[in-house]
Formats: C-alpha cells, structure tokens, sequence
C-alpha cells in the first residue's frame, strides 16, 4: 500500500532556520524517518515538497487510483489554497492534514484551513515527529479498515 507525503512551500528549509518553531530536523531527515516507520507496516511512503501550489494539486490527483492516503502538510497554502482544497475533495482514499506548529496558537490568518473541510483527520503541534505518528497511525487504519 502506498501513502503520499505532501509538503508546501518553504518546508525545504526545515531545519535552517526558525528552530524554536520548526525544530533542527531538517525535510530529509523526516522522509528518512517516515519511510523506516512505512516499511516496518509494509507500507510505501512518497515523500514529496514543493513550492508551486500546481505541482502539489498535480501530486493530489496522482495519487488519485495510485495511493491509498495522503498525508499533507500545505504550509503556508493550508490558509489560500482553494485549488488544494479541490483537489483532495476529489481523493477518495484517507487524508490527514498535518503541521509541525500548532497554527492556532500563532497569527490570526493560521486559524483558517482550506484543507481541514476535505479531509479526515488533522495533526498539528507535534513538531517534526507527528509525521512518524501519522504513518503509524494510517497503517493502523488501514489495517483494520
Ligand atoms: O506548522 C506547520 O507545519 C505549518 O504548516 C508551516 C508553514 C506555516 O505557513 C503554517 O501556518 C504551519 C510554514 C512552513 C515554513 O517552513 C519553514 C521552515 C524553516 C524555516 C522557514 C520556514
């Protein structure tokens, strides 16, 4: 079974900067770490980023008869984005929204999510091991679903 891991923009910088927010982990590290956590449950992770909003709706409708959940991290794109937002209402397969932070408890403009109405479950404040969480956690759905 496959799982695609999707993340927006500025998430390649993880691990550079802002560590009080985002950790010292950088994107590479957690794809490792997610992948382990995927292939202990025999599971396929696709771990992808990317900083343009269509490459990431073209990422959403690939899966579409390919994978059997998504887990997406939308960054900044989580509080525009209404391409995204489409595009996952069109997967019919698990979906879990992730952030590192928890972006209730920053700007006003992070309370809002285009993506949490077209998914399942949401995840955030975490920090960079919700990921690991996630994967464990979709294995288990999956499993018994
Ligand atoms: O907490 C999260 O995972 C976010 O999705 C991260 C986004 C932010 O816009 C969301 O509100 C919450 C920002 C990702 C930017 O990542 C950086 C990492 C290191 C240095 C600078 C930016």
């Amino acid at each position: 079974m496959k799982v695609f891991v999707i993340n927006g923009p500025n998430l390649n910088l993880l691990g550079t900067r802002e560590p009080e927010i985002y950790g010292t982990e950088t994107l590479e590290d957690i794809a490792d770490r997610c992948q382990t956590r995927g292939a202990a449950y025999g599971l396929d992770v696709v771990f992808l980023q990317s900083n343009y909003e269509g490459e990431i709706v073209e990422w959403i409708q690939e899966a579409i008869g390919t994978a059997e959940a998504i887990v997406i991290n939308a960054a900044a794109y989580t509080h525009t984005s209404v391409a995204i937002h489409d595009a996952l209402k069109s997967f019919a397969g698990l979906k879990v929204e992730l952030h590192i932070s928890n972006p209730h408890l920053r700007d006003a403009f992070r309370r809002v999510s285009y993506v949490s109405p077209a998914v399942d479950a949401v995840i955030a404040g975490l920090g960079a091991g919700g990921y690991e969480l996630v994967i464990s956690m979709l294995a288990e759905v999956l499993r018994t679903t």
